[in-house]
């Protein structure tokens, strides 16, 4: 494992942030520009499609960024990866195999890929370690996505046995935050439950419908905790394995459902809708091999969902503010 300042980025460094209208993307972009990064570039989906291959390569021939976030993803929660199963496989290998043989065509020497914490098997030991990749079965509702997201890591480390780059990939938990995808039929379970709970309390609901029995376990990663572990490995120059980004807690979805309810004042009752998936049971990361790299979290999940909650977009304050 390597994790030194040697070669340490310098500001002017040329770096391009994918899928930065994305709650990744964006966060990332923020963290950047904070650090005092003079020469972030973006590309919005109309401008570059990942997707498709040959622009992708013009792109990075033409650009030669110095590094590259691989942030750009399709995305969703556990509906949405059930129901658009072939757009979660197609897209995200795409993304993946055109940004990874792109950058090392156009010479790109180190990038640093995302991947997710639902690519490890679904009944690996807890807290799951980095190794636990490929030694079992995946969970049904997101195996396209895994599929695809593996692909990506292996990707990287083929680049990096064959051709000597310096590729990295991470393995974030659940995220939140500003940015998020609030729409209910699509959106992972912590946006989805601050908007219920938002609507039931301004419609006065006497209930809080949840989805599943309540007692998977999740762990939350604040988005801009995320975006500040991923620009911490970057500023070190970390070129080793895999490494699990994630705060080392887990909630059970139930006990998630009560504190979205505090932090929202929702005073409903919290009923569950069994006909819907509950999913893996339990994936909360081993966080060891970032701790050794010198990084933890520090948004606590309360603040965080306050945090994420502000800056919702059908927030009171946000509303008033745009019309
Ligand atoms: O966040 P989520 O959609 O995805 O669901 P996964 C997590 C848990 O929350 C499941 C429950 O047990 C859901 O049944 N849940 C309760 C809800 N109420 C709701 C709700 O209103 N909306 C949603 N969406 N869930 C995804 C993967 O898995 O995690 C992706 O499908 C990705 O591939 C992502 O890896 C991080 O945590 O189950």
């Amino acid at each position: 494992m390597a994790a030194s300042d040697v070669g340490a980025p310098h500001k002017g460094a040329k770096i391009f942030v994918t899928g930065h209208r994305g709650m990744v993307g964006s966060a990332l972009l923020r963290r950047l520009q904070a650090g005092g990064y003079t020469q972030v570039i973006t590309r919005t989906h109309a401008e570059l499609d990942l997707v498709d291959q040959r622009s992708v390569h013009a792109f990075l021939a033409e650009e030669q960024p110095d590094y590259i976030f691989i942030a750009a993803a399709k995305v969703g929660g556990i509906q949405a990866n059930n129901t658009y199963r072939a757009d979660f496989i197609y897209q995200n290998l795409m993304i993946a195999a055109n940004l990874v043989h792109g950058a090392h065509l156009a010479g790109v020497q180190r990038l640093m890929f995302l991947a997710s914490s639902c690519i490890y098997p679904r009944d690996a030991a807890q807290p799951i370690t980095e190794d636990a990749l490929l030694t079992g079965a995946l969970e049904a509702t997101n195996e396209p996505y895994a599929i695809a997201k593996i692909a990506g890591v292996k990707l990287a480390e083929c680049y990096n046995r064959q051709h000597g780059r310096q590729y990295v990939s991470v393995m974030p938990t659940n995220l939140y935050g500003p940015n998020d995808n609030y729409d209910l039929a699509t959106s992972h379970v912590l946006p989805a439950l601050i908007r219920k709970a938002h609507e039931a309390k301004q419609r006065g609901d006497k209930q809080l419908v949840v989805w599943g029995s309540g007692t998977p376990r999740r762990e939350f990663l604040y988005v801009d905790d995320l975006a500040d572990a991923c620009v911490h490995l970057f500023e070190h120059s970390y070129d080793g394995p895999l490494v699990n980004i994630g705060c080392g807690q887990d909630v059970t979805i139930r006990q998630l459902a009560e504190v979205v309810k505090e932090v929202v004042g929702c005073p409903a009752e919290i009923v569950f809708d069994t006909s819907k998936p509950d999913g893996t049971p339990r994936k909360q990361l081993d966080v060891t091999r970032l701790a050794s790299l010198g990084w933890r979290a520090r948004t606590p999940l309360r603040d965080g969902i306050a945090r994420a909650y502000a800056a919702a977009p059908f927030h009171t304050d946000n509303h008033r503010a745009s019309t």
